[in-house]
Order: structure tokens, then sequence, then C-alpha cells
């Protein structure tokens, strides 16, 4: 579900009809047709021989969210009234009740105004981003290619390190001899793919080598990338029999918790859901008011106490308010302070306990945070919290920033926990989906979908 309530067919996922990316009919925007429409629904349009040029643009282009903004935003250089009234009349192409689609306009002026962007050029693939949740856009293939070539410029440093010695060693090796794979496992345990899954790796690739021929570069890195792929286990999809879903948030200090709690606040709310931010994270007053600043941002709810206080107590309060005002999705940071270990720990169980009491069957689940640049330490975090906590999904953040993306390997196969998300930036529309075969083909170079 989106965030409006109705758009137009052409655009809405059709299982039954595969063939739902037809074209505009032409035949249904007649100039005179479109001249009566355009009086009603583009009532702040500046231009009105702009309005005409898009509806006419519009009229002939591919159905496709990137094709249509960039129609839309030609010409365009900053926010202002002439982008609200573009957007105002693309929401209105696709039927979008009105009402609605202030809404929509209203809430991503705000976000532009906190974050102080102003150029199109700063924040145009947010506004994608933004739409395509809002119209559930997001695994159209337009979409997921945008999110392909992201993950593949964001695995540049890894990519560096892994694929490219992968291919030298696989152009001067004539054959995969005994050789080849210790050079292969060196090259893979340099990656932080970690010493046992190197091993797993390497003892499975063994086996498929065999039907290759000698020297089949190619070959061999379909089968490395299948491989890889098929390490990764698939994400468990839970019925939440009540609303609010109920998610806790762990992870060590600066791994990046607060920031991707933002992140799925922005994603859910522009998937419209109400979304309620708690500050569990009572141990550094900067914690609190760091969540109360990005809630705003976002435009979502936020509840805290003040620096100090029991953060069981903040979770069992939060939970009053979101069950009395009706929310659909509660976040719940929390503190990462490693060097009190035991409290770290107790605390968090009790927070689970407090939960589950107000809200049976919450928190519905736990998403462990690790910043994939702390390369092998994000193995021996995963270890230490599911101690305290059974970790449901775990989001890896920063993979933009580091050459050490092949622990990514690592944590799916040697705790079989999954991948939802990574952090490819700071940017809102940085956090994404996980796709093991997606990562597992940019990381070795594949176009998107290619095995
Ligand atoms: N490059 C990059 N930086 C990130 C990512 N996620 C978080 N950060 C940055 O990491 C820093 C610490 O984040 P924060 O959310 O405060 O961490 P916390 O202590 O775990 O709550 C901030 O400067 C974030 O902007 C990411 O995916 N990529
Ligand atoms: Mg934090």
């Amino acid at each position: 579900m989106g965030f409006f309530s109705k758009i137009k067919k052409l655009w809405k996922k059709d299982k039954e009809q595969p063939a739902a990316a037809e074209p505009l009919k032409t035949s249904e925007i007649t100039p005179e047709k479109e001249a009566v429409k355009d009086k009603k629904s583009l009532p702040t349009i500046t231009d009105k021989a702009i309005a005409e040029e898009i509806s006419k643009a519009l009229a002939s282009a591919e159905p496709k969210l990137s094709v249509w903004l960039n129609i839309l935003l030609q010409g365009l250089e900053k926010k202002g009234e002439e982008l609200w009234a573009r957007l105002k009349f693309l929401l209105a192409k696709l039927e979008v009740p009105e009402e609605e689609a202030e809404d929509f306009i209203a809430k991503f002026k705000n976000w532009l105004d906190n974050m102080e962007y102003e150029y199109l050029e700063e924040f145009r693939s947010e506004l994608q981003y933004r739409l395509a949740l809002a119209l559930d856009l997001e695994d159209e293939e337009d979409e997921r290619s945008r999110l392909f070539l992201k993950l593949s410029e964001g695995l540049a440093k890894t990519k560096a390190q892994l694929s490219r010695q992968l291919d030298n060693l696989l152009s001067t090796s004539k054959n995969f001899d005994s050789a080849f794979w210790e050079e292969l496992e060196e090259i893979l345990i340099m990656s932080d793919v970690g010493f046992n899954t190197t091993l797993k790796l390497i003892d499975n690739l063994k086996q498929k080598a065999k039907d290759l021929s000698p020297g089949d570069q190619e070959g061999f890195k379909k089968i490395f990338a299948e491989e890889i792929s098929s390490l990764f286990p698939a994400p468990s999809k839970k019925l939440i029999a009540l609303k609010p879903e109920v998610v806790l948030m762990i992870g060590v200090n600066g791994v990046g918790k607060t920031t991707t709690i933002a992140k799925l606040a922005y994603r859910a709310q522009m998937q419209g859901k109400k979304v309620l931010l708690v500050a569990g994270d009572t141990f550094r007053a900067a914690a609190i008011e760091q969540l109360k600043i990005w809630s705003q941002r976002v435009g979502v709810g936020f509840y805290a106490k003040e620096h100090g206080a029991d953060p069981a107590a903040v979770a069992f309060e939060a939970m009053d308010i979101a069950l009395r005002d009706n929310y659909d999705l509660v976040l719940v940071d929390t503190a990462g302070r490693l060097h009190t270990k035991v409290n770290l720990m107790e605390e968090l169980a009790k927070i689970k306990r407090v939960l589950n009491k107000k809200h049976p069957g919450s928190p519905h689940r736990t998403i462990l945070v690790l910043d994939a640049t702390t390369g092998q330490n994000a193995l021996s975090q995963v270890e230490l919290f599911s101690k305290a906590v059974p970790i449901d999904e775990i989001v890896l953040t920063k993979l933009d920033g580091t050459a050490k993306g092949g622990v990514v390997v690592a944590i799916a196969s040697e705790y079989n926990i999954p991948i939802t998300f990574v952090g490819l930036g700071e940017k809102m529309e940085d956090l994404r989906p996980f796709n093991g075969q997606d990562f597992a083909n940019a990381l070795l170079g594949f176009a998107n979908g290619q095995k």
C-alpha cells in the first residue's frame, strides 16, 4: 500500500495483468479534452504553455516514473511555486485525490525546508524515491535498476578489493588448480568474507568448477555469484495481528542506529503509515535530541522522557500513546554502550518484556544495526547481541564507505539471519531493501538481473 488511497491503474502493479505497463493511449488524451482537464486540475501551474507541453510529452511517454519526472522537471532548477504546481499536475494526471496530493507536496516542502535543500540536483533523486514509495512503485523495474546502480556504486571500494583481484586471478590462471584456490582464499579473506565462510565457499566452488572448462572466466564468475547469493536467508514476513507493529532497534553506538530509524520512518511514512519514534537511548541527552530532530524533519511522532530515565519505562509509556493514537509503526531506539555489557543486555531484555506485556506479540521484530566498515568486528557484535535478545533481522550501514563489504557474506552465512536493508549513504533514499542476488551481481560486476 502506498501513500495514496487511489492512483491511476496504469501505475499500479497488477499481478493478474503483467502487461499493465501499456503505453498511455493518445486517443484518451486528445488536445480538446486536455484543455478542459487543464482548467480543472491545473489552477496553479504558473505557465499554461509549459502545462500543455508537459501534457503532450506525458501522453506519448513511456509510463515510467523516471521518464515522467524527466519531462516534468525540465527547465526547473530549484524548489518553488513552479515545482509545486508541476508536482500537483503530475499527481492529478495520476488521478491521486487532490487532498492527498496536497498533503504529499506539503510534506515534501517541509522536508526540503528542514534539510535546507534548494536546488533540484540536491533533491531530485530523493523526490523520485519519495514518489516511488508513495505510488507503490519500488518493485518496478525502473526503481530496481536505479537501486542496482546505487548498490554497484556503493560497493565500489569492496569491488576494487574483491572483484578486481578476482578478475586478475582469473585472467592469469589457466586452470582451477591448487594455486588458484589458494589465491582465491586469500582474496576472500582480505575482503572480510571471513575464514569459515571462505572455506565453505571454496569447497562448494571446487565442486561446481569441475563442470567448467579450464580457464572459463565468465563461467566461474557466474557460479561464484550463484554461490554467494545462495548464502542469504530470505526474510520471513510476520503477520501483525494487532497494530501497531513494534520494532526494537539495537546495536553499538555509532553504527548508524538513529539515522537508520529515521530512514525507516521516512520510508514507512511515504508508504502511508503513521510512525512513532521512541527515544529509548536515555543514556545520552544528545541521543534524545538527535532522534527528536529526525522526527521533526521526517514529520513523524516522537516520544521521550528525561535524560537518564529507565528505557523500559519509556517504552511502556510510548506504547500507551501508540495504542491510543492509532499508530501503525513504532520504532524504538536503544542505547548501545558496550562497556557495560551486562547492564545493556539486561536493559534490552527488560524493554522486550515490557513491550510484550503492553502489546502482546511485540516487539514484532528486533533489528540489529551493524556498521560494515568495522568488518569482522561486526560478527562479534552479532554474537554478543544475540545472547541478549533473539535477532530477527540485520541492517548493515555504511556499505558505501568501505572495502570490507565482504562481511555481508560472512554475516549471512555464519548466522543465518536475514539482512533486510543496507545503508549506502547518509541521505534518506540511501537505505534500501537488501537483495542477495542483486548484491552478488553488483559485487561481481554483472548487470542487473543477470546471473
Ligand atoms: N556513509 C554513511 N554514513 C552513515 C550511514 N548510516 C549512518 N551514517 C552516519 O553514521 C553516523 C552515526 O550515525 P548514528 O545514527 O548517530 O549512530 P548511532 O550512534 O548508532 O545511533 C552519522 O554521521 C550518520 O550520518 C550509511 O549508510 N552511510
Ligand atoms: Mg543513536
